[in-house]
């Protein structure tokens, strides 16, 4: 299951990758549809041994990103999901995150998965999940595209 638009990639010779994978804790069913896509892929290419930390929130996820850059792991997976209410901190969130990991990874130069869902309603996110009856699996397709990136530096 890849997602509408998203390219098949074909990751070779990684199993020797270090890879951490940092996941947020709110809206835990649609988080661990996230995290089994994650582990999964990363099960399929070989790298059997990844680091998993939780934070309490997505907005938490950059300050752990830029830790684990500096820790010498090859690639880094963030997952989390935002799901819009009725006050602008959707937005607060979504913004300080996304311009958070685009900036750890830039300046760290080292590969992070967007594995993060913002959605306007639970059942978007849901259908993201790579759970039972979803569409697309983003924890899959996040750590397919750190792993590819960084398999090419
Ligand atoms: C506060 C908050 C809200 C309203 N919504 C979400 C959400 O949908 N998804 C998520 O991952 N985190 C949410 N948070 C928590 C913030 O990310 C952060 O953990 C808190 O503001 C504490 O810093």
């Amino acid at each position: 299951m890849s997602g509408k638009g998203a390219p098949e990639l074909s990751v070779k010779n990684c199993g020797d990758l270090r890879v951490a994978v940092v996941a947020a804790l709110w809206h835990e069913k649609v988080m661990d549809g996230l995290v089994d896509g994650a582990l999964r892929a990363l099960h399929e290419l070989g790298i059997d041994e990844p680091t998993l930390l939780r934070v309490p929130g997505s907005f938490e996820l950059p300050v752990v990103a830029k830790v684990l850059a500096g820790r010498g792991y090859d690639a880094i997976v963030a997952l989390g999901v935002v799901i819009r209410g009725g006050t602008p901190h959707f937005e607060y969130v979504c913004q300080g995150v996304t311009q958070g990991l685009t900036q750890v990874s830039v300046d760290s130069g080292v590969p992070i998965g967007f594995g993060v869902l913002t959605c306007d309603t639970e059942e978007q996110a849901l259908d993201r999940a790579g759970i039972e009856g979803s569409t697309e699996d983003k924890g899959h397709e996040a750590v397919t595209a750190a792993v590819a990136t960084a398999a090419t530096l």
